[in-house]
């Protein structure tokens, strides 16, 4: 059976477990990183030299990185639905998944981690202000986008929208000033009627 290593509240984590239950995959769960450690440990270590979570192992197969654990399980699982076959239609999912990792999350992570996962003595609200300015940036290139596509990928839910959900529902959550991005809200609708997002990424900040 499929194994996963990574605790649930990691964004990256989440979205291994949003496209698992799409999908509906049977796979076991080990909590790894943050409190519960072990991620800088060797036997962790010679899986991810990184120490990054998530992790997963398939067969003889070990992958890291969130954003290609979700176009393995796509393409492995769900080719023509949540994978495009079409090679151009595939690259605009990639694209907008690399930008994901490259540009999107930068906002968040200041801004999450100084309002939730740091003391009120630890925050340094400049810092949050400026990183929320720059996530507010990248949200409006998206907004942009869902103005004229449904989803990320075009007109169908895809592997493209998992690795932006988990930033979008912090980005709602979050005790920060937010832009009226309309076509953004209306996608994020969309996406939280889906059971899986809701069961493994409406789940609370920490
Ligand atoms: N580019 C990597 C980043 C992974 C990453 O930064 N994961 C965070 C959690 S979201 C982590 O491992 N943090 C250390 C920890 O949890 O101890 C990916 O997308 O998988």
């Amino acid at each position: 059976m499929l194994q996963l290593k990574g605790r649930i509240n990691s964004s990256n984590v989440m979205k291994a477990l949003w496209v698992l239950e799409e999908i509906g995959l049977d796979y076991e769960r080990e909590d790894v990183g943050g409190a519960f450690g072990k991620n800088h440990e060797a036997p962790y270590l010679n899986l991810n030299p990184n120490g990054r979570i998530p992790t997963i192992i398939d067969g003889d197969l070990v992958l890291w990185e969130s954003n290609s654990v979700v176009r393995y399980l796509a393409a492995t699982h769900s080719a023509g639905t949540l994978w495009p076959t079409d090679p151009a239609a595939r690259a605009r999912c990639d694209m907008w998944m690399d930008w994901q990792l490259t540009e999107l999350v930068h906002g968040m992570v200041p801004v999450f981690h100084g309002l939730i996962r740091k003391t009120p003595e630890e925050r340094d609200m400049d810092a949050i202000a400026a990183a929320r300015d720059d996530w507010a940036g990248k949200w409006r290139i998206l907004d942009d986008h869902l103005s004229r596509n449904t989803y990320i990928g075009g007109d169908t839910f895809t592997m493209a929208d998992i690795p932006i959900g988990p930033l979008a529902y912090r980005w709602y959550e979050l005790p920060i000033e937010r832009e009226d991005f309309t076509h953004l809200h209306r996608w994020y609708d969309l996406i939280c009627t889906r059971p899986a997002f809701q069961k493994h990424c409406m789940t609370g900040l920490s």
